[in-house]
C-alpha cells in the first residue's frame, strides 16, 4: 500500500484506478444482468471479504436519494396537470374553510399546514391507489392523519358530498343544519369517517392491528380480505409516539404485507421542529428497515419541489413478505403563508 491518508486509504491515484476498474465491471454487469443477479454478485463479494476478515457492517440506511431512480420511473398514469389543479382547489378550499371559521367570534381553531404539506400525497392516493368499498372483497381501509381533516372535507365538498353549510360549520358539528367534526371520528360523523385518529399514535397502532385482523379473517376462512390494503397517513412528529414504534415492530414481526404507512416528513410538529438538524427521513428509514419493512423514499421531485410521485401500485404494494413505508419530504407547508 502506498502512502496512507488518515482513514488508511491510499492517497495517490492508484486506488482511484482500482476503483474505476471495479465501477466499470459493475456497470457492465448492470447492463448485462438482472438486478437480482447483481445483488447476488455483490453479496458474494461481501462474503469473500468477510472470510478474509474484512468486515462490512450491514446498514439499515440507504443513500439520501429517491429510492426509485428517475430512469426506473414509469410514465405517470394520469394527467399531472388536471390532478395538480384539483389538488390546488382542494387545498385552497381547506385553507379558506379554516380561515373563515376563525373569523367567527367563537374562533374554533383548525389546522392547515398538515394538509397543505400532504395534499399531493392524498391526491395521488385517491386518484391512483385507494380502492372503494364497492370493490369485491371490501376495498381499502384508510387512517387519515387527524390534523389533515380540513383537506379531506374540502375534497368531499368538491365531490358534492358536503354542502357549504357543512364547511361553514367546521368544528361545530352540533349546529343546526349540521357541520363537521374537528377530527376524524365515526361517532361524530358516522356516514363520513371510518376510523378515529388524531391522538398521535392512535392511527398507526389501529392500522397495524386492523391489518393483522384482516390477515386473521383470511387465515380462519371467515372473510376474504386478501385484496384489502390498510393505509395510515402520518406526520414525522407522530413517529415519536411509543404507540407508533410498537406498531412498526408488530407489523414487521407479523410480516403484514397488507399495510402501508405514508409518512409526511414536513419537519414540523406543533411544539417545534422535528429533530433539529438531523435527517429525519434517514432516521425513520433505519427504524422501518430495522423492523423488516420495505421503504420507498421520496426525497425530491421533478420540478417546483414536488415529490416524484410516480410510483405504480406494483411498486408500492408489491406482494413481498414485507410491509411498506413511504417517506416523503416536506413539499408545501409554505403554501399557507402565501
Ligand atoms: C398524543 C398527542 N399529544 C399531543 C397532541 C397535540 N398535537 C397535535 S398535532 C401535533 C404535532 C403533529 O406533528 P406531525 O405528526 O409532524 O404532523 P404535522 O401536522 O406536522 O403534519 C401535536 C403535538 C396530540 N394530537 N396527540
Amino acid at each position: 500500500m502506498n502512502e496512507l491518508d488518515k482513514d488508511g486509504i491510499g492517497a495517490n491515484g492508484e486506488l482511484d484506478l482500482e476503483l474505476q476498474e471495479w465501477l466499470d465491471s459493475l456497470d457492465y454487469v448492470l447492463e448485462q444482468r438482472s438486478p437480482a443477479e447483481v445483488q447476488y454478485l455483490l453479496a458474494q463479494l461481501q462474503i469473500q471479504a468477510e472470510k478474509a476478515g474484512v468486515s462490512q457492517s450491514s446498514s439499515v440506511h440507504t443513500p439520501y436519494i429517491n429510492t426509485i431512480p428517475r430512469s426506473k420511473q414509469p410514465p405517470y398514469p394520469g394527467s399531472r396537470e388536471i390532478e395538480r389543479r384539483i389538488k390546488s382547489l382542494v387545498r385552497w378550499n381547506a385553507m379558506a374553510m379554516v380561515v373563515r371559521a376563525n373569523h367567527d367570534k367563537a374562533a374554533p381553531g383548525g389546522h392547515i399546514s398538515t394538509y397543505a404539506s400532504a395534499a399531493t400525497l392524498y391526491e395521488v392516493g385517491f386518484n391512483h391507489f385507494f380502492h372503494g368499498k364497492d370493490r369485491e372483497q371490501g376495498g381499502d381501509q384508510i387512517y387519515f392523519q387527524g390534523h389533515a381533516a380540513p383537506g379531506i372535507y374540502a375534497r368531499a365538498f368538491l365531490e358534492g358530498r358536503l354542502t357549504e353549510q357543512h364547511l361553514e360549520n367546521f368544528r361545530r358539528e352540533l349546529r343546526p343544519g349540521g357541520g363537521l367534526s374537528s377530527y376524524p371520528h365515526p361517532w361524530l360523523m358516522p356516514g363520513f369517517w371510518e376510523f378515529p385518529t388524531v391522538s398521535m399514535g392512535l392511527g398507526p397502532l389501529l392500522a397495524a392491528y386492523q391489518a393483522r385482523f384482516n390477515r386473521y379473517l383470511v387465515d380462519r376462512s371467515l372473510k376474504d380480505t386478501g385484496a384489502s390494503r390498510v393505509w395510515a397517513f402520518l406526520g414525522d412528529g407522530e413517529m415519536d409516539e411509543p404507540e407508533t414504534m410498537g406498531a412498526i415492530a408488530l407489523a414487521g414481526r407479523e410480516k403484514l404485507d397488507n399495510l402501508t404507512f405514508v409518512v409526511n416528513c414536513n419537519l414540523q410538529r406543533l411544539d417545534g421542529p422535528v429533530r433539529g438538524n438531523a435527517k429525519i427521513i434517514q432516521e425513520l428509514e433505519g427504524i422501518f428497515r430495522g423492523a423488516g419493512w420495505k421503504v420507498i423514499k421520496v426525497v425530491w421531485g421533478e420540478g417546483q419541489g414536488e415529490p416524484g410521485l410516480t410510483m405504480r401500485s406494483g411498486q408500492i404494494s408489491s406482494k413481498g413478505t414485507r410491509t411498506d413505508g413511504w417517506l416523503n419530504r416536506a413539499i408545501a407547508s409554505r403554501s399557507i403563508a402565501q
